[in-house]
C-alpha cells in the first residue's frame, strides 16, 4: 500500500509559509490542506485534535503530529539531516537553537502583536502599540545588524533559521507601518530578496494563490480571530 503523504495544514500567514518553504526546499511530497482561520476552521474539534492551540501550521505524517511552526522546522530538518548543524553538541548547533528561538519567541510574537495593535485593535491603544512597535523594531534591528556582518543568520550556510526569518521578513513594512523599512533595514531586505529568488520560494508563492482564503476581516472573522473581544461585551 502507498504510504499516505504528509499533510500540511496551512494558511498564507508568516508561520505556515516558513514551513511551506522548508517542505519545498526538502522536496518532500505533501498534501496542502487549507485552514481558513477567518472562517473559524481552526476551532473545529477535528482540527483541535491535531493542534490543541487552534492555530496554523501543523503537520501530520503517519502517526506523527507536529504543531508550532518552529517545532515543525526543527523536526523536519533534523529528520532529513539538512539545513541544520547535525552534531547536537557542536557550538554551531547551540548557535542555531539560540537564533531559532529568538525568531520563535521574539520576532514572531512581537511582530504579530505590532500588527494587531497597529492595524486591528480599537482605541485607546497608544501604550500597547508603543510597546510592541518598540520591541518589533528592536528585534528586527538585531537581525539587521547580524546580517550586516554575515551572509545568513547562522553564518555561511542557509538553514531553517533563515526560513523562519523569511516567513516574517516580507511583512516588515506592514509590521512597522513605515514606508522606508528597507532603507532602515537593508540587510533584512538583502536576505529576503535572496531567499525570494530561490526556486523553493517561487513554489511557495504558487501555493499562496492555490486556495481562495476569505479576504474580508468582517465581524465574523474578528470573532474567529480575536475571541477575547467577546469578554469586552460582558459586564465586568
Ligand atoms: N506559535 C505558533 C503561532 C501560530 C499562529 O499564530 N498562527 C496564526 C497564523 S500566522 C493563526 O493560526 N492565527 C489564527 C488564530 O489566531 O485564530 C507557530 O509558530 O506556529
Amino acid at each position: 500500500m502507498r504510504p499516505e503523504m504528509l499533510k500540511f495544514y496551512y494558511n498564507t500567514a508568516p508561520n505556515p509559509m516558513k514551513v511551506a518553504l522548508l517542505l519545498e526546499e526538502l522536496g518532500l511530497p505533501y498534501e496542502a490542506i487549507p485552514v481558513d482561520t477567518r472562517k473559524g476552521e481552526q476551532h473545529t474539534d477535528a482540527y483541535r485534535a491535531i493542534n490543541a492551540n487552534a492555530k496554523v501550521p501543523s503537520i501530520v505524517d503517519g502517526d506523527t503530529v507536529v504543531f508550532d511552526s518552529n517545532a515543525i522546522l526543527l523536526f523536519l530538518a533534523d529528520r532529513a539531516g539538512r539545513f541544520v548543524p547535525t552534531d547536537l553538541s557542536s557550538s554551531a548547533r547551540g548557535e542555531m537553537m539560540s537564533w531559532l528561538m529568538f525568531v520563535a519567541s521574539g520576532i514572531g510574537p512581537y511582530s504579530g502583536q505590532a500588527v494587531h495593535f497597529r492595524h486591528f485593535a480599537p482605541e485607546p491603544k497608544h501604550y500597547a502599540l508603543n510597546r510592541y512597535d518598540f520591541e518589533a523594531h528592536r528585534h528586527w534591528q538585531i537581525l539587521d545588524e547580524r546580517l550586516g556582518k554575515q551572509a545568513y543568520l547562522c553564518g555561511r550556510d542557509y538553514g531553517i533559521v533563515d526560513m523562519a526569518f523569511w516567513g516574517w521578513a516580507r511583512m516588515v513594512p506592514f509590521v512597522l507601518g513605515i514606508d522606508d523599512a528597507w532603507t532602515r533595514y537593508p540587510n533584512i531586505k538583502r536576505l529576503l530578496d535572496e531567499i525570494n529568488a530561490r526556486p523553493a520560494a517561487a513554489r511557495v508563492e504558487a501555493l499562496r494563490t492555490r486556495h481562495a482564503f476569505k479576504a474580508e476581516v468582517d465581524a465574523d472573522a474578528r470573532r474567529n480571530l480575536f475571541p477575547q473581544n467577546q469578554r469586552l461585551e460582558q459586564p465586568v
